[in-house]
């Protein structure tokens, strides 16, 4: 089918017919180029970006510029602010953009159009783009195959940073399981103390029982008097008795007398001794007990049932309870009591048990379980935030914590320390502050003379390292470091290859 047919049944705006190729254009934009027909079947090419300016196709190209974007000239250099560049070819090689003004200059710009192109009016630069491309070609296998070796030494860069942030993290679960544990004991402590304290402001209840006994003391007293006011009458009833039995008369044969001079002399030759000692000496047996029992309280332990467990007064109280069997003497009665006493009201059970430990003891004890608190937490914070800050790509500047690199430039000895601080001889320049957008900021170094303090601004370039290839003081006292390593090496593009490839003009 013939094409002016067609045009008789499609409408206009899609009649574009093929156009003759438009230099400077890429194969790719070419179509941007195809004419247009008109109702009157006139051809006809708009502006790229004002499709109301309408131009004959002569006027593409035509070093005339028409459209406000300059599209109708990507061949000349008439339109001198357009953004539009003119397309290089380079068969063999990379094609490429090169600027306007660059055309039809006379340079032959082969880092850019190797095949000369960008001189098509005047023919005068032959095409070099094989030779260009062998060049390149040669250093892009370079370049890998130095990139690769970089890239090895960078893993294993990369691993130890891994192994530094893994023995962080190791480090900090040591120290967190621990917190629970030593908060506990640090409780228990503290809830002891308290039991001390409490048990060391309670009035002694042996002072108290020193009174109940004085008070049971004095009683006692009260009623030896009376025995001993009963003993003298019984003395003088005896003597009275005593005397009519040496001095009746037998031979008035009395029945009753007789009988009851028998029963006195039967008493008499059956009378115990005396009053016993410890009767006599009341206040001061008393006074003994409570000592005794503050002594022995003091080694009281408890067993699981709550009783008195006392090595030291077992066999006592073994041999005591004997005692109770027959008639208990004051002094038993009273020991007995005391235990009873004891064991009901003094005996705390298991569950409230104190510590052996005074205040005094436990205090610093308290003392130095919070302080190894406060320092572990402490460093839980630290390495808590050290491990949320960024230290690049791959956490990289953690494998140079403790790596630092020296050189000598410009007549003073520099020392970075990665992620501390850095030194020109012995000035400080700064202490690392913070890794942003790439680079590491130092700040508060030593102030200069008249001037501010010291800081830094490091940069990493991919190359063999670590090292600190230049310092440089665009400001007084501000320096910029630039440091080269494996560690800020990554794969790269062709076409990053191709930006940093320089042609050897001497081999053209
Ligand atoms: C020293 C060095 C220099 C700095 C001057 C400022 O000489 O730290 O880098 O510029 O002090 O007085």
């Amino acid at each position: 089918m013939q094409l002016g047919k067609l045009a008789i049944f499609l409408p206009l705006w899609l009649l574009c017919l093929s156009q003759a190729h438009v230099i400077g254009v890429s194969p790719e934009d070419q179509h941007l180029y195809s004419a247009k027909i008109d109702e009157d079947g006139n051809q006809y090419w708009t502006c790229l970006n004002d499709s109301s300016i309408k131009l004959q196709l002569s006027q593409i190209n035509d070093d005339i510029c028409d459209c406000p974007d300059g599209s109708d000239e990507p061949g000349t250099n008439a339109c001198p602010d357009s953004a539009i560049k003119f397309y290089c070819a380079n068969q063999g090689h990379f094609s490429a953009y090169i600027e306007q003004f660059k055309l039809n200059d006379g340079v032959c710009d082969y880092d850019i159009c190797c095949d000369g192109s960008d001189e098509y009016q005047l023919g005068t630069c032959e095409n070099k783009c094989d030779e260009i491309h062998r060049q390149f070609e040669t250093y892009k296998a370079e370049q890998l195959q130095i990139l690769n070796k970089a890239l090895k030494k960078k893993q294993h860069v990369v691993d130890l940073s891994q192994r530094n942030r893994k023995s962080l993290i190791n480090n900090l679960e040591h120290l967190e399981r621990q917190v629970p544990e030593k908060k506990m004991k640090l409780n228990k402590l503290k809830i002891q103390m308290e039991d001390v304290e409490l048990q060391e402001d309670t009035p002694d209840l042996y002072d108290i029982l020193d009174e109940h006994f004085a008070n049971l003391a004095n009683r006692i007293e009260a009623y030896k008097r009376d025995i001993l006011k009963q003993d003298e009458q019984l003395q003088k009833l005896e003597k009275i008795l005593e005397e009519l039995s040496k001095g009746y008369n037998p031979n008035y044969n009395d029945h009753a007398v007789k009988e009851s001079i028998h029963k006195f002399q039967e008493y008499i030759s059956n009378k115990e001794d005396g009053l016993q000692k410890d009767f006599h000496d009341i206040t001061e047996f008393v006074k003994k007990i409570v000592e005794n029992a503050k002594e022995h309280s003091i080694n009281i332990e408890l067993t699981g049932n709550g009783n008195i467990n006392n090595d030291k007064n077992k066999s006592k109280s073994k041999s005591n309870s004997n005692h109770y069997d027959g008639v208990p003497s004051l002094k038993n009665m009273i020991h007995y009591y005391f235990n009873l006493f004891a064991q009901n009201f003094l005996i705390k059970t298991p569950e409230t048990y104190v510590s052996k430990l005074s205040s005094n003891q436990l205090a610093p004890e308290i003392d130095k379980l919070e302080e190894e608190l406060e320092k572990i937490e402490k460093t839980i914070t630290v390495i808590k935030k050290d491990l949320s800050s960024d230290y690049g790509p791959d956490d990289i500047l953690r494998a140079y914590e403790k790596l630092p690199i020296s050189n000598n430039l410009g007549g003073y000895y520099y020392r970075v320390d990665f992620l501390n601080s850095i030194y020109q001889n012995d000035v400080l320049i700064g202490v690392f502050k913070e890794y942003k957008e790439g680079k590491l900021i130092f700040a508060n170094g030593a102030r200069c003379w008249n001037g501010p303090k010291r800081s830094a601004t490091v940069e990493f370039i991919c190359g063999e390292g670590p090292a600190i290839v230049s310092v440089a003081e665009p400001e007084k006292c501000h320096y910029n470091f630039v440091i080269r390593g494996e560690a800020w090496c990554h794969p790269v593009s062709e076409q990053e290859l191709l930006q940093s490839f320089e042609i050897d003009y001497n081999l053209l």
